[in-house]
C-alpha cells in the first residue's frame, strides 16, 4: 500500500482550496425573467443586495438592462437611472466588491466612479471603449460570450465546435482587453450560457467540457442560475429551477470554475463549498 500523501492527510488540508466566488444577482429591471420585476426599484434592489451579502455572496452583480432572450434593450438614460443610485448606496453599506452588468462603457464608467470594482461585460467588448474604461479604473473585467443580440440570439444559433469557438472568441477579446491596458490577472472568462446557445446542443457541451476553457488559465465564471436550458431539460419554471441550477453550479465547480453567478445565494454557497472541497480532495491535481 502506498504511503499516505502528507499534504492530503494533514488536518485542515482541504481548507487550502481557493474559495469559489459566489456572485449574488441584483437585477434592477422590471422585466427580468427570473425576478419578475420584484426588485425593480432602487430601494428594493439595495435591500436585496444586502440580504444576498447576508446569505454569503462574495460579490454583488448589479444590472439595469435585462439580457434575457427576446428582451427589449433600454436607453442609456434609463439604465443609468436604474443602477447608479444602487451603486451609490451599496458602496457605502457593504464591503463586498460590486460589479456592473452592462454592455455600455459609459454606464460602466459611471458605476466605477460610484464604487463598482468589477465590470461584467455581458455583451463582451462590442462597445469599443469598455476595455479602456476598465483599464483606466484598474477594474476587473468579466468577458461574457454572447453570439447575436438579445432580441434574436436564440433564433437557431450555429456552431461547428461550440466549445472551441466560444473559447477562441473569448481569448481574442481577452487579448484586445490586454492591449487596451487591462491587466491579464484582472480578466475573467464566461462562456455565456443561454447567450446565443441552443439549450442542449450548446449549453451542455460548454458545461461538460468546461475544463477546456479553464485550461486557458483565465479564471472562469459560470451563470446558469434559473436559466431556460434548465427549464428545457426539466420542464421547471424559472422560480422552480434551484435544484437544476445547483446541479449546473456543482458541475462547473468540479470542472474548475472560479465563480458562480446566482440568484439563490445561500443554497448556491453551500453547493459550491461542498463541490470545491470535493475538487480539492483530488490527489493528483495541482490546484
Ligand atoms: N446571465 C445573465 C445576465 N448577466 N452575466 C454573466 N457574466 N454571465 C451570465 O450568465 C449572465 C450575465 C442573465 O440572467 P439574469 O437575467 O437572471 O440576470
Amino acid at each position: 500500500m502506498p504511503d499516505p500523501q502528507p499534504d492530503t492527510c494533514a488536518p485542515g488540508a482541504l481548507s487550502v482550496a481557493m474559495r469559489v466566488i459566489v456572485l449574488g444577482v441584483v437585477n434592477v429591471t422590471p422585466d427580468s425573467f427570473s425576478d419578475g420585476g420584484l426588485w425593480a426599484f432602487a430601494e428594493a434592489a439595495i435591500e436585496r443586495g444586502l440580504a444576498l451579502v447576508g446569505e454569503g455572496a462574495d460579490w454583488l452583480d448589479i444590472g439595469g438592462e435585462s439580457t434575457r432572450p427576446g428582451a427589449e434593450l433600454v436607453s442609456e438614460d434609463e439604465e443609468r437611472a436604474r443602477v447608479l443610485p444602487v451603486f451609490e448606496a451599496l458602496a457605502k453599506r457593504t464591503e463586498v466588491p460590486l460589479s456592473i452588468d452592462t454592455r455600455r462603457a459609459s454606464v460602466a464608467d459611471a458605476a466605477l466612479v460610484r464604487g463598482a470594482r468589477v465590470v461584467n461585460a455581458v455583451a463582451g467588448l462590442r462597445d469599443p471603449e469598455l476595455a479602456a474604461v476598465c483599464a483606466a479604473h484598474g477594474a476587473t473585467l468579466i468577458l461574457n460570450h454572447m453570439r447575436g443580440e438579445p432580441a434574436t440570439m436564440q433564433h437557431d444559433p450555429v456552431y461547428c465546435d461550440v466549445v472551441a469557438e466560444v473559447r477562441d472568441e473569448l481569448l481574442a477579446e481577452a487579448l484586445r482587453a490586454e492591449r487596451a491596458g487591462v491587466a491579464r490577472e484582472r480578466i475573467w472568462l464566461d462562456p455565456g450560457l443561454g447567450f446565443g446557445k441552443h439549450p442542449r446542443a450548446h449549453n451542455l457541451p460548454l458545461l461538460a467540457e468546461l475544463d477546456r476553457l479553464v485550461a486557458t488559465g483565465y479564471p472562469v465564471l459560470i451563470g446558469a442560475s434559473r436559466k431556460s436550458f434548465i427549464g428545457a431539460l426539466t420542464g421547471a419554471k424559472a422560480e422552480a429551477r434551484l435544484p437544476g441550477s445547483l446541479a449546473a453550479a456543482t458541475a462547473a465547480v468540479l470542472a474548475g470554475a472560479r465563480a458562480i453567478r446566482a440568484h439563490d445565494v445561500a443554497a448556491t454557497r453551500q453547493a459550491v463549498d461542498v463541490a470545491s472541497a470535493i475538487r480539492a480532495a483530488r490527489r493528483t491535481e495541482e490546484l
